[in-house]
């Protein structure tokens, strides 16, 4: 009886004490968490099973005394009821099991995002301007791909290296690529958590609208996503070696009506590698000022 006692108690207290700080893991995590399962769901099983351990190690004390007073035949009966009373009580444990591996197999998921340490550049465009070729430009070259917790759709973690310094890029297909009012509940609750997470957003543009998307269009998103992050934003316009096809003066007439419209841009390309350097070391410097801003806060 003792010995069964041990081993659930600790089995239990392991549990706890190899879950995850709550109040230190990042705010995107616990954002992500509170969404699908509730921070405060996860604590309260966390509390219980934290009791039933202790619980558990009383009773088996109780039980222990009583046994050692007790004839060979009320210690047999005394044995039984105290493993009945400890079963019973891991067996009510099973709601919050169930919260817990939910809350694990959730953190396990998410992106490979280093806590208070790292800051995030978060990158939005429409589809076909060239966010994922952007990602492979200035990051590691091969980002990490997780699967959204909140859809089914891949995000792509890029690291980015200066030095000793250690940024994350991440690409989000599907969720910053077209306007709020399209996107269902899940999307919703998806960008909620990317709010999150985003110290910097990297707004990408397609003045060649070889994408598929006017630049009108294409400027109308770029304000609803400024509007709904707060983060600073580094505008970059792509495709820029199509200046020298055809289409070049229609790029030129955009990049001009940019101009009027927005204080700062670059312009790149990331099929050539124009200008990827100076937005790198813009990304990096925006992304330093985010970092000191959260350590000073
Ligand atoms: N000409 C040109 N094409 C580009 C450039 N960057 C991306 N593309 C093309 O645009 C398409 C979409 O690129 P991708 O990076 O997948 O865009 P995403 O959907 O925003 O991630 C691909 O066919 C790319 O080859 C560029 O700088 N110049
Ligand atoms: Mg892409």
């Amino acid at each position: 009886m003792t010995v069964a006692a041990n081993i659930i108690s600790d089995t239990l207290r392991n549990i706890v004490r190899g879950f995850p700080n709550l109040d230190r893991i990042h705010p995107f995590y616990r954002e992500t968490l509170n969404i699908l399962i509730g921070v405060d769901a996860v604590k309260i099983s966390l509390a219980s099973l934290d009791w039933a351990s202790d619980k558990i190690r009383s009773l088996s004390k109780e039980y222990s005394y009583k046994i050692k007073w007790a004839s060979e035949k009320e210690a047999a009966t005394l044995r039984k009821e105290a493993l009945g009373r400890m079963i019973s009580i891991v067996e009510r444990l099973d709601r919050k099991l169930n919260v817990l591996k939910d809350a694990r197999r959730l953190l396990r998921r998410l992106p490979a995002v280093d806590g208070e340490k790292e800051a995030a550049a978060v990158v939005a465009g429409y589809a076909n301007v060239g966010k994922s070729s952007f990602v492979a430009r200035v990051s590691t070259a091969k980002p990490e791909i997780a699967t959204y917790p909140f859809t089914t759709k891949n995000v792509s973690v890029g690291h980015i290296f200066e030095g000793d310094e250690r940024y994350v890029i991440i690409d989000t297909p599907g969720l910053l690529d077209r306007p709020l009012s399209e996107r269902n509940k899940i999307e919703l609750q998806a960008i909620s958590a990317l709010k999150h997470l985003a110290d910097v957003i990297v707004f990408i543009l397609d003045p060649s609208e070889t994408c598929g998307y006017p630049m009108e269009r294409q400027l109308r998103l770029l304000q609803e996503v400024k509007a709904e992050f707060k983060a600073p934003m580094l505008i970059v316009l792509n495709k820029m070696d199509l200046l020298e096809t055809p289409l070049g003066a229609s790029i030129r007439a955009n990049v001009e009506k940019m101009r009027s419209e927005v204080p700062e841009f670059y312009e790149v390309s990331t099929l050539t590698g124009k200008n990827l350097d100076a937005v790198k070391e813009k990304l990096l410097e925006m992304l330093r000022a985010a970092k000191q801003a959260a350590l000073t806060a």
